[in-house]
């Protein structure tokens, strides 16, 4: 996870600075042509930090469940939290390739939703669902410590997860 912060999260950050700072430069000079090439770069670098931004704030060492609000929605929507857990876990782990198990929450249909997302496509961005909790299913989130197991790195990221973030998140989202 150290690794992970310090080395991956900082490429995604600092890649994310100079397509910015390319695209800064090609607005200020009228080139629209440079700045619509450097879409790739800022989906790819800008998502990477989005993600991972929320991915730490997710993850806890301490004891925590879901708020009663949450926990409410996560029965309405899933029937228990380990129903939700478990489909939180096969998304994440069929995701082909690299990319994100997620958990959101649509302000269109009130819904919480389990689904995934390809390499950094930032979950909001790319679909509208509101981002409560994500789960890193790239090689270099697990492949350290559980080699090509991920879904073992599934399985005891569940036992890390800061719900009181993810109920933050709900909350601030959800209809009064
Ligand atoms: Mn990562």
């Amino acid at each position: 996870m150290t690794l992970h912060h310090s080395k991956h999260h900082a490429a995604y950050v600092a890649n994310l600075n100079a397509a910015e700072e390319k695209l800064g430069k090609a607005l200020k000079d009228g080139d629209v042509s440079t700045a619509v090439a450097l879409g790739p770069a800022i989906r790819f670098n800008g998502g990477g930090h989005i993600n991972h931004s929320i991915f730490w704030q997710n993850l806890t060492s301490e004891t925590t469940k879901p708020s009663s609000l949450l926990a409410t929605a996560i029965v309405e929507n899933f029937g228990s939290l380990d129903a939700l857990k478990k489909e939180l876990a096969a998304v994440s782990v069929a995701v082909q390739g690299s990319g994100w198990g997620w958990l959101g929450y649509s302000p269109k249909t009130k819904r919480l939703v389990v689904t995934s997302q390809p390499n950094q496509d930032p979950l909001q961005a790319s679909t509208g669902l509101v981002p409560l909790l994500g789960i890193d299913v790239w090689e270099h989130a697990y492949y350290l410590q559980y080699k090509n197991a991920r879904a073992s790195y599934v399985e005891a990221i569940f036992d890390i997860i800061n719900w009181n973030d993810v109920s933050s998140r709900y909350e601030a989202v959800k209809p009064c």
